[in-house]
């Protein structure tokens, strides 16, 4: 019987990067290292590095390293958290506090144009549209995709924000 070839669809997928305690840049390296090794993933791009204020949180949180990742996989959603909850736990993230310090938190920004609500993941992540930390490194890699749920760029999203303070781009390629 011949072997029918099954083609699964592959998403075009964005992941924020970010961290704040002991040694995030390499833990980034080593996390983007570790998505590219998987065999139905295909890394894309790689965002500048920024360093940012913390958002919410205790007081007195260093800085954040954040980035942003594209990349490409026939992987499903729930698969690529998985995923990326297993890259973290290796980084030596602990869950102690809502947005407190971390060593590396990876979100699944945008998900092809998939929207979805769980309890376990929402896509596109719910509070992108706020975050200067989340849509400078966004805008460097795609300032014309559109925002499923919003209906506005990227571009636009980052211009309807205040000015950003206090966000340095620190690295061009990492
Ligand atoms: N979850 C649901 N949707 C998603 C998604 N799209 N991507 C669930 C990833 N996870 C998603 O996340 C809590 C739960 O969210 C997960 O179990 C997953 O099932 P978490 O990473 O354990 O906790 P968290 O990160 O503390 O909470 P949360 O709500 O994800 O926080 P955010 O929104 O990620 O914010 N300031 C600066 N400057 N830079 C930062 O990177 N990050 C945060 C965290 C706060 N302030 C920051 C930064
Ligand atoms: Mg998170």
């Amino acid at each position: 019987m011949p072997q029918i070839m099954t083609e699964r669809n592959w998403s075009r997928v964005f992941l924020g990067l970010g961290g704040n305690l002991g040694d995030p840049l390499n833990d980034f390296r080593r996390a983007r290292q570790q998505l590219a090794e998987h065999p139905q993933i295909e890394l894309l791009a790689s965002s500048p590095l920024y360093r940012t204020p913390p958002v919410g949180g205790p007081a007195g949180q260093p800085d954040y390293l954040n980035a942003v990742l594209e990349l490409r996989t026939s992987l499903a959603a729930g698969e690529l958290l998985e995923l990326c909850r297993g890259i973290e736990k290796a980084a030596g993230r602990t869950r102690e506090l809502r947005w407190g310090p971390r060593t590396l938190d990876i979100d699944l920004l945008l998900f092809a144009g998939l929207l979805l609500d769980t309890p376990e993941l929402t896509i596109p992540h719910p509070r992108l549209q706020h975050r200067h930390f989340v849509l400078l490194p966004l805008n460097d890699l795609a300032a014309d995709l559109t925002h499923p749920q919003i209906g506005l760029s990227v571009n636009e999203l980052l211009k309807r924000l205040p000015p950003a303070e206090g966000i340095s781009r620190i690295m061009e390629s990492w």
